[in-house]
């Protein structure tokens, strides 16, 4: 079941409408709430996932959080967040996280994802399949009633050798089947693909109209 809590607090933004970015910085600083001293994070990527690293960050500096670790999802993550001077360390020193905190390209009612059109997906993948909490910030256009429902395409992961052999195998594969799942993990060549099934244990949703969260 997924509860809905509806935090009615309008963005704060200094003008009427907030622009799309304002909102994911709204939905990243309330995801960071969830952040405590100690824990193990999973750092994501993305234009909604950076505002919140720069948050975890700026909280370690005032010193309101202590002894965070990050894992990062990308390298581009890793650059920022060593930038901005987070503890990082990866998978085998920590396998079990805490909490990840990442973006998503699509959200449906049952907090399916569609993940991975930033280009990030397979360390996304396998960061958020290993921790306790995943928590998913977005703005409200990456609603969708059905995954697949804004048009665009499921991003697939391939090895790069003769990777438009396994393209035009994946696209058989479409065309035989409506509905493909780990079915697409099987065929060789394919890494992974970019829907995060039933992972996201809660979303952070920033609209024009507040912020709402929905619970697994
Ligand atoms: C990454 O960020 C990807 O998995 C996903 O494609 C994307 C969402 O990006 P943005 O927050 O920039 O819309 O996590």
């Amino acid at each position: 079941p997924i509860h809905f809590i509806s935090t009615i607090e309008p963005p704060q933004t200094s003008h009427l409408l907030p622009t799309q970015d304002e909102l994911k910085k709204i939905a990243a600083y309330k995801a960071v709430e969830f952040v405590e001293s100690g824990m193990v994070i999973g750092l994501g990527t993305g234009s909604t996932a950076t505002h919140a690293v720069d948050r975890i960050a700026e909280l370690l500096h005032q010193g309101k959080l202590k002894n965070i670790v990050g894992i990062p999802t990308s390298k581009k993550t890793q650059e920022q967040a060593l930038s901005l001077g987070i503890p990082l360390s990866d998978l085998d020193k920590h396998p079990i996280l805490d909490l990840a905190i990442d973006g998503a390209d699509e959200v449906d009612p049952y907090l399916n994802l569609i993940k991975g059109r930033g280009g990030s997906l397979l360390r996304e993948k396998m960061v958020e399949s290993t921790c306790k909490k995943f928590v998913v910030i977005v703005d409200e256009t990456k609603l969708v009633k059905n995954l697949g429902g804004s048009g665009d395409a499921v991003p697939i992961e391939v090895v790069p050798f003769c990777w438009k052999f396994t393209e035009t195998r994946l696209r058989n594969l479409f065309e035989e089947k409506f509905e493909v799942g780990d079915e697409i993990l099987r065929l060789p060549g394919v890494v992974e693909h970019g829907m995060f099934l039933n992972m996201a244990t809660t979303v952070i949703v920033a609209g024009e109209l507040g912020v709402t969260m929905k619970h697994k």
